[in-house]
């Protein structure tokens, strides 16, 4: 999991969840996160099951929904600290599908840890408008330290750009998520390259 994770964003998108994951795929981006926050369930699976084909040779994870991961096959769930807990989210998944969580301290860190989260979305480093409820920054000091006393993988999220994420990478981030300054963008995969290049030369931790 280290290189850009690319997460939709349809509400910001110029260009579309499909196209923007399209764009995605294409740069070579290892892990798409399908998160959707609005509309029925019934196109929630249309556009999920479509996504699911673009990413097939890649990880597709869904945010929230254990029950669209298990419609479309996808290979794992991203789950908050209000969401459905990660004991529960185990149980129902089995041992093999990815579960990540995303944390804002390093008691949350330690817990997800514990029970058995695979990877965690560090959030929001910086402000953030994307996501309303993001609550306030984490900032690199907190990445650092949830990167001295847990093992696994971590995703930066919130606020991320590209002059920010070298500084957020050299903190520990295995891997940044940006929204805003991807998929607002006229050319997402031109953006999306010089994120994945930010990496070069660094081995994967998966
Ligand atoms: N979770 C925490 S912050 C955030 C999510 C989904 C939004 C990140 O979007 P941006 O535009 O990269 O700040
Ligand atoms: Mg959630």
């Amino acid at each position: 999991m280290r290189g850009y994770y690319f997460i939709t964003g349809a509400a910001l998108s110029r260009a579309g969840n499909v196209s923007d994951v399209a764009a995605a795929v294409a740069a070579g981006v290892r892990v798409v996160q399908y998160r959707q926050k609005q509309g029925l369930s019934l196109d929630l699976v249309a556009e999920a099951r479509q996504l699911r084909q673009l990413c097939r040779h890649i990880r597709f994870l869904v945010n929230d929904r254990v029950d669209l991961l298990l419609e479309v096959g996808a290979d794992g769930v991203h789950l908050g600290q209000e969401d459905l807990p990660c004991p529960e989210a185990r149980k129902m998944l089995g041992p093999e599908k990815i579960i990540g969580v995303t944390v804002h301290t390093v008691a949350e860190a330690l817990a997800a840890q514990a029970a058995g989260a695979n990877y965690l979305g560090v959030s929001p480093i910086f402000s953030t408008a994307t996501k309303g409820d993001a609550g306030a920054p984490a900032g690199i000091a907190l990445l650092a330290e949830i990167r001295r006393r847990v093992s696994l993988p971590l995703v930066a999220i919130g606020g991320i750009t590209l002059a920010n994420a070298p500084a957020v990478i050299e903190a520990g981030a295995d891997a940044v998520c940006a929204i805003a300054a991807v998929v607002t963008k006229p050319d997402a995969r031109a953006e999306i390259d010089q994120f994945q290049q930010l990496f070069c030369g660094n081995a994967s931790r998966f």
